[in-house]
């Protein structure tokens, strides 16, 4: 399918993850535009199972984060809100220069429940007004495992056409569905949307997608929408995420498992981690390519597993990864900020009924995005651009800096002691105010200033768990 050469690369966006929509519109105004976020996702916003009852066993919470992974119908009453605050937050966001991308579910609909967060009731493979049996592949006799469900995920026609964890997997190469499916879409277009995180992308063949996207009207900047696919690495051939490249972008999975190895703050392991390994990171070190790539520290699923993945409760190590990110430039990469969990079924803070109640930074809502390291380092991301990375310079252990072309120059510590560094920096002789630490203010600088002699050199000490930056544009 031709993608258009018009599709437009997102520049750093940040995940709200279950962020209610007045929170939402309320942040892109007060903080992500004037931080300068190109974008935010947001949690999938369709109609989706409410629980009415806990689960057998260990099950404890009534409305697990999870519930708006069952899709029930396309009207857009959710837990994070109507339809008309929908609306309200895409527009509030654009105007603030903030776009906005959903996470579409589209390879399933429910795998429990009967009742739903729009009203509308339905039956295992009975929506009514939506779909019937014959929209679904189990029970059209098309999933050829014994139960329904996906129980060799190395075989293409279960990964396509079975239940994934009971989730009623959806006919995708049929007309009919993908109509519904490109309604829904194109009303969230029509509503100012700019892409999708395709959910679930692995379990639907890359000629659905390519359907489906074809059927996809042109945003409100007249270009085609994004289109990010959810396809976690392994499988053979078709399954693997480089063979979804075809279709569209993919999430950076493996990248962020990388980066859980080099930074390696999971408590208890023992590791200090190795911050100067990821000197190589892209295609070279087997990644997609950076240009296809959504690439992330962690998100909703991987926040989950703290063995291979980075997340919050990582602290400075988490932002410290965020801003490495950042400065690396590897990808579109994507901040997360959700709620504060400790168990793994955990709801987003919500009212008994379910519905998210507005965010609190800091009460039961962890809003990284906000943290002003962060926020400098996606300053210093726009700022060089896609100069190259030049004047590498490491350790060898858990130091690195690099410049960017001529445009930025930056140093960052995932050790525990700062050190002092004296490095090519790449940039013109002069005293330049260090952005992360402190900023430029009035011909001097509120924090450390970094004198650059004639020959690029500048001798540097990076805090412990820090980053010194400065660019062309931070030169006093
Ligand atoms: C995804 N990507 O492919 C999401 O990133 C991931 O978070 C979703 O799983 C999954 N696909 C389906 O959209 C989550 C969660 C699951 C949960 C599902 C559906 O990780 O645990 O499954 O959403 O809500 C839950 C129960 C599971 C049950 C299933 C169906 O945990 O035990 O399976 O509902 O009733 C019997
Ligand atoms: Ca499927």
């Amino acid at each position: 399918v031709a993608r258009g050469r018009s599709t437009q690369e997102p520049g750093v966006t940040v995940s709200l993850w279950e962020w209610n929509w007045p929170s939402i519109a309320r942040e892109c105004t007060d903080v992500l535009g004037p931080a300068g976020y190109d974008g935010v996702q947001v949690a999938p916003p369709q109609n989706s199972l409410k629980r009415t009852a806990l689960g057998n066993g260990s099950d404890t919470v009534l409305h697990p984060w999870w519930e708006v992974y069952q899709a029930v119908s396309y009207d857009l009453t959710s837990r994070m809100g109507t339809e008309a605050q929908f609306k309200k937050m895409v527009k509030a966001c654009r105007k603030a220069g903030v776009k906005v991308y959903v996470d579409a579910v589209i390879n399933h609909t429910t795998g429990q429940g009967s009742t739903s967060y729009g009203g509308v009731d339905y039956q295992p493979y009975t929506y009514a007004g939506t779909y019937d049996k014959g929209d679904f592949h189990a029970p059209s006799g098309e999933c050829p495992s014994s139960d329904g469900g996906i129980q060799d995920f190395n075989a293409k026609a279960q990964v396509w056409n079975c239940n994934l964890v009971g989730l009623e997997d959806l006919r995708t190469g049929t007309d009919d569905v993908q109509a519904e499916l490109a309604g829904y879409l194109n009303k969230l277009i029509r509503y100012g949307v700019s892409g999708f995180r395709v959910d679930a992308a692995k379990h639907m063949p890359q000629r659905d997608l390519d359907a489906i996207y074809a059927r996809l009207n042109r945003t409100a900047d007249g270009v085609r929408p994004y289109w990010v696919l959810e396809v976690l690495p392994g499988g053979p051939g078709v399954l693997r995420p480089e063979a979804y490249l075809r279709s569209g972008d993919v999430l950076g999975v493996d990248g962020a498992r990388q980066m859980q190895q080099a930074f390696k703050s999971y408590t208890g392991t023992g590791n200090v981690g190795s911050l100067s390994s990821l000197e190589v990171f892209g295609p070279e070190a087997g990644l997609t390519p950076g240009a296809k790539t959504l690439s992330f520290v962690t998100n909703h699923d991987s926040e989950r597993n703290r063995n291979d993945y980075l997340s919050s409760q990582d602290g400075p190590t988490f932002i410290l990864a965020n801003q490495w990110l950042l400065a690396q430039g590897y990808g579109s990469p994507q901040v997360y900020s959700s709620f504060t969990w400790e168990q793994a079924d955990a709801s987003p803070p919500a009212r008994p009924d379910g519905r998210v109640t507005d965010t609190v930074c800091g009460q039961g809502w962890t809003c990284d995005h906000r943290n002003p390291g962060i926020v400098a380092m996606v300053g210093w991301h726009d700022y060089v651009g896609k100069a190259k990375r030049a004047n590498f310079w490491s350790d060898d252990a858990n130091v690195v800096a690099f410049s960017k072309g001529n445009r930025g120059w930056v140093a960052l510590n995932n050790g525990a002691a700062a050190k002092q560094v004296r490095v090519q920096t790449g940039l013109p002789g002069g005293r330049y105010c260090d952005v992360v630490g402190g900023a430029p203010s009035a011909g001097a600088c509120t924090g450390t200033v970094v004198t650059v002699g004639s020959t690029g050199f500048a001798t540097v000490t990076v805090p412990a768990k820090g980053v010194v930056a400065i660019t062309r544009a931070s030169r006093r």
